[in-house]
């Protein structure tokens, strides 16, 4: 059996947040465990279609991830999110929602210039152009995580080795 839990990966577009979900999500499954992601520019598609860039938005679009995170969270699964998730307050309210080690902050570390090179989407150079306005890092502020249970330095170590720190955490912490 297993215990699970939130995995809320916070850190700017680009730092490899959904992609370290999704790699994630296939070696819990290799496990047998029950895992699903819930990712921000998905979710915003969807059900957070209604909200936008500016911080009460945000907040919005995070607290009612973090809500659909309990509903899967005491269903049994491992909950991915993947979310920027910029403000300190924000994210402190999803944790709120959850006991002492049902939520685990996760720092998806990476330098802005690396992000801002890999620009999967073009979105920083349309930021840069003030195409896109509020965008975080550029226009809109990011509060890094003051005491993650977990960093991730996306940009030090290849995607594997990345997956492998937070599969040995939960091992080393009794999750399965
Ligand atoms: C930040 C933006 C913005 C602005 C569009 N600022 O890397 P992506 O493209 O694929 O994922 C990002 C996503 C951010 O949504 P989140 O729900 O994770 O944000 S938050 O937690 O702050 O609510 C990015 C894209 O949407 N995107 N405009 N202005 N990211």
């Amino acid at each position: 059996g297993h215990r699970g839990c939130v995995l809320w990966l916070t850190g700017l577009s680009g730092a490899g947040k959904s992609t370290l979900a999704a790699e994630l999500e296939a070696e819990l499954y290799r496990r047998r465990v029950h895992a699903y992601v819930l990712d921000g520019d998905t979710i915003r598609s969807g059900l957070n279609n209604d909200l936008g860039f500016n911080p009460e938005d945000r907040r919005e679009n995070i607290r009612r991830i973090g809500e659909v995170a309990k509903l899967f969270f005491d269903a049994g699964f491992f909950v991915l999110s993947a979310l920027i998730s910029p403000y300190r307050k924000d994210r402190r309210l999803a944790r709120s929602l959850f006991q002492q080690g049902e939520f685990l902050e996760i720092y998806v570390k990476c330098a802005m210039a690396e992000c801002e090179r890999r620009d999967p989407k073009g979105l920083y150079k349309k930021a840069r152009h003030g195409i896109i306005k509020n965008f975080t890092g550029i226009s809109s502020p990011y509060e890094a995580p003051i005491s993650p249970e977990l960093i991730i330095e996306t940009d030090q170590q290849p995607l594997q080795e990345c997956v492998r720190q937070i599969i040995s955490y939960l091992e080393d912490h009794g999750y399965f």
